[in-house]
């Protein structure tokens, strides 16, 4: 699978002036961003380009009796207006979730969320076609909806889904993993158990770029060009060319510059399908792009997940089983975007960083009128609710039997010399050292200080309380391998095509998409580190489906476990031929040639100074190649993981809560990560002080609300509060390296880690400034007002 090299060892700032491994090498892509050159779909304009606005439904649940589209159509500057019967023509008024579910893309008969997608005007400019929209009247016949997924379930409920033969309830699907049994036993044992409820709030991950299309049918070529906002191009390119009947040659995604991904990217959306459509029928390029409150309100959310956690433990803190009931609101279709066969995400890794000998978890899923999605915004297919439980569940359990809940952490953690490890719900946990990055975070925390200083307030009856919170979590990502994971049947992997030139530059391809990760810098690294090349002279690419190798796109932290191993493998491979063009060269046997990764030079072995750079293997390749090689200099690799990676860290922060108003303020914000060997540290940096970003909004701020009518209240910016730099407090960062065994860099994922870690040190924070009068959970976003109540029941507001 990969080829052999010792790779770069870690903690060493290997990378040798170059770029390389390690190396803070500035990103390549921010001077188009700063200099206002990026490139994103809104960007993209066509000749004769149309416009297309939707007109979605007030209702969240209601019969469309009739839509009328004449008073639009009379308009100049439109078109035409699209209905659901327009798309049964070509049969394109359905189309499959990544969850095989069905989802309208035009309501056919029933609207089952509110801002559900009910027709399309198609219009000159994008004015008129708005304009065009509101002149669209559709004739609803009002159902009752319901939101909440307790509610769904209950017997005399709405049935939502009714187009569905074998559908009589709201009721999705049951799933369960682990021992339950074991579990059972070790609860009856147990000397001590406890068990919190717990919501995760729908989230929505709102990237600064809303969702958008710009489709192009060309009658010429008979081929269909749609630039979209697309985290994984391949993937979108087969479902298109499934579901519109158009062969997957003749269909070509471009994914430009995506402004922020955070999950929201990864499912396909009925405004892709419907500029798609459109352009099909009219023969012109059509360009869609949503506003914000559609984005919102239609576009793939995160988390709702309503949790019940117990654990049971000895008297002196040995976890020793662990059990989780979940209620999962899903919305209208089952369209949450993670591999097929993992209905519930990674959720079942929810045992953390701890080595628990039973855990058993089960979940319901249902349908409610709300919009559809469930996983995205840096989440790890549900890690972040994993973590937040049982990190959570620790802090109870600590404060039940009274000790520090650092301790206590100490004394479960799985040690570093049980790697690998397997987990109670079956996860092989590839390295780690968890009490190395709790150790480091405590120092760095000046946690005895803290500990300290919070007793001093209570006893002092302080207007301000003190809270610490600890979030010691492991993240599992880097999906496949292939034959676990698949997105609508294709295999997990990814891919990477190395191209050098006859000058000694190169072009790496790559199958995954960067939304902000910078992977025009860090994937230059790989290959500058492994074929001692200057990092400058790499360029990637990435976002064609008509010239990337096959891959299967960015998400759940994959790129650098995967596409990042393919980049290596594929430079390992370049570097083989390079040994037998340098043979060739230096008129030696090609057993002789050495590569020194020091220098970055081919030189015969015991003779350094006859020695010869890529650069001059390069113009050997296309100018004098070995008669026993092939001319050129590329190679191609397709990286199936043979496991994930496991990245891991320890959160610390320290809130200040006011027992007048509520509010809460950050005193200290300590982040420790650890994701093996690092390619760009300062990149990392940027990963992980947005990922903290997000996780205070999570903790304190985001929540997509809804009124019993099924009303979106929380369906913008207004209402949807994310973090500004005002919210933001000064982040400590550090870092352990614990290189992955598997992967040919050594190096796991870091994108999600941050947010995946944080809400529970939060909220741990949180409600440890008022543990001492007995609060054990307060329930996100930890508003002012929520943390107020919860000081006033407990006698401690002023
Ligand atoms: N990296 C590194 N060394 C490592 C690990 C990672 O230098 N050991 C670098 C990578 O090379 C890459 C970046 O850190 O440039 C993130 O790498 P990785 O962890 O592999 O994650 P992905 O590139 O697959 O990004 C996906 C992840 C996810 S799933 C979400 S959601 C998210 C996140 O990244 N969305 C983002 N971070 C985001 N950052 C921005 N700016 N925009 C988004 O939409
Ligand atoms: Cu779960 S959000 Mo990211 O995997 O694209």
């Amino acid at each position: 699978q990969h080829a052999e090299d010792d790779g770069p060892q870690p903690e060493k700032h290997c990378g040798h002036g170059r770029g390389g491994m390690g190396e803070e090498v500035s990103r390549k892509e921010d001077k188009r961003f700063i200099t206002g050159r990026g490139n994103y779909v809104d960007d993209i304009k066509k000749p004769g380009m149309l416009h297309c606005e939707i007109v979605r439904s007030p209702h969240a649940h209601a019969r469309v009796k009739d839509i009328d589209g004449s008073r639009a159509e009379a308009m100049d500057d439109v078109v035409a207006v699209l209905t659901a019967e327009d798309l049964l023509e070509h049969d394109l008024a359905t189309m499959p979730t990544l969850m095989d579910d069905t989802q309208d893309v035009l309501v056919n008969d029933k609207v089952k969320f509110q801002s559900q997608e009910v027709a399309a005007v198609i219009a000159k400019d994008r004015y008129a076609a708005k304009d065009g929209a509101e002149r669209v009247e559709v004739d609803y016949e009002v159902l009752d909806p319901v939101v909440d997924a307790a509610d769904a379930l209950e017997e005399d409920a709405p049935l939502i889904r009714d187009e569905l033969d074998d559908q009589e309830d709201n009721h999705i699907f049951d799933w369960e993993t682990g021992d339950r049994e074991a579990t059972e036993a070790v609860f009856d044992d147990a000397a001590v158990t406890i068990e919190e409820d717990m919501e995760y709030q729908r989230l929505h991950p709102a990237p600064i770029e809303t969702c958008g299309a710009v489709a192009d049918w060309d009658p010429g070529m008979d081929k269909m060009t749609v630039h979209m906002t697309s985290q994984a191009p391949h993937a979108h390119r087969t479902l298109f060319s499934q579901v519109s009947g158009i062969p997957e040659h003749k269909v070509r995604i471009v994914s430009p510059d995506v402004g922020g991904g955070f999950g929201n990217k990864v499912p396909i959306y009925p405004g892709y399908v419907v500029a798609a459509a459109a352009s099909y029928v009219l023969e012109e390029p059509v360009k869609w792009v949503e506003e914000r409150s559609e984005n919102i309100q239609t576009t793939g959310f995160a988390r709702d997940y309503d949790m019940t956690g117990e654990l049971a433990a000895t008297e002196d803190g040995e976890i020793t089983g662990v059990k989780v009931d979940v209620l999962a609101n899903h919305g209208a279709y089952n369209a949450a975007a993670q591999p097929s066969k993992f209905p519930a995400g990674f959720f079942n890794i929810f045992t953390g960083s701890y080595d628990i000998e039973a855990a058993y978890g089960s979940l319901t899923a249902a349908f409610t009128n709300t919009a559809p999605g469930g996983v995205a915004y840096r989440c790890s297919f549900r890690v972040t609710e994993a973590v937040y439980l049982i990190e959570r569940l620790v802090k109870v359990l600590a404060d039940e039997l009274d000790v520090d809940p650092a301790e206590i952490r100490r004394k479960n953690f799985i040690p570093s010399e049980a790697f690998p490890y397997e987990s109670a719900t079956g996860w092989n946990y590839d390295s780690g050292d968890y009490e190395k990055a709790l150790d480091k975070a405590l120092e760095m925390a000046d946690y005895d200080h803290y500990r300290e200083e919070q007793q001093r307030r209570i006893e002092e009856d302080a207007d301000k309380l003190l809270g610490i919170g600890i979030s010691s979590f492991t993240e599992v990502v880097g999906a496949g391998p292939g034959k676990q994971c698949d997105i609508a049947g294709i295999e997990m992997f990814d891919s990477a095509d190395l191209r050098v030139n006859p000058t000694g530059n190169a072009v790496l391809r790559v199958g995954v998409q960067t939304q902000g990760q910078g992977h025009e810098t860090t994937f230059a690294q790989i290959v500058a580190e492994e074929l001692g090349m200057d990092v400058d002279s790499i360029t990637v690419e990435h976002g064609d489906t008509d010239t990337e190798p096959y891959g299967l796109g960015t998400y759940g932290s994959r790129s650098t476990p995967v596409a990042g191993a393919a980049a290596a493998v594929a430079a390992r491979k370049v570097r083989d031929k390079a040994k037998s063009i340098a043979a060739n060269e230096l008129e030696a046997a090609e057993e002789d040639i050495e590569w020194d990764r020091e220098s970055g030079e081919f030189h015969v072995a015991g003779a350094p100074d006859r020695s010869i750079t890529i650069t001059e293997i390069a113009a050997g390749a296309y100018m004098n190649h070995p008669d026993s090689e092939e001319p050129g200099l590329e190679a191609t690799n397709y990286y199936d993981p043979p496991e994930m990676t496991y990245p891991f860290g320890s959160y610390i922060v320290v809130v200040e809560v006011d027992r007048e108003t509520g509010e809460v303020d950050f005193e200290k914000f300590v982040a420790v990560d650890d994701c093996g060997n690092r390619i760009n540290p300062m990149i990392i940096e940027g990963q992980i002080h947005g990922g903290l970003a997000q996780g205070i909004g999570t903790a304190m701020m985001e929540e997509v609300t809804y009124d019993d009518n099924g009303n979106v209240t929380g369906g913008d910016f207004m209402n949807y509060l994310l973090p500004t730099a005002n919210e933001i407090p000064n982040f400590e960062t550090g870092h352990t390296v614990t290189p992955s065994p598997h992967h040919p860099i050594g190096a796991k994922g870091v994108g999600e880690s941050p947010t995946v870690g944080s809400p529970p040190a939060i909220v741990n924070a949180v409600t440890d400034a008022m543990t001492h009068a007995g609060v054990s959970h307060v329930e996100m976003p930890m508003t002012p007002d929520v943390v107020w109540e919860h000081l006033d029941e407990v006698g401690l507001a002023q």
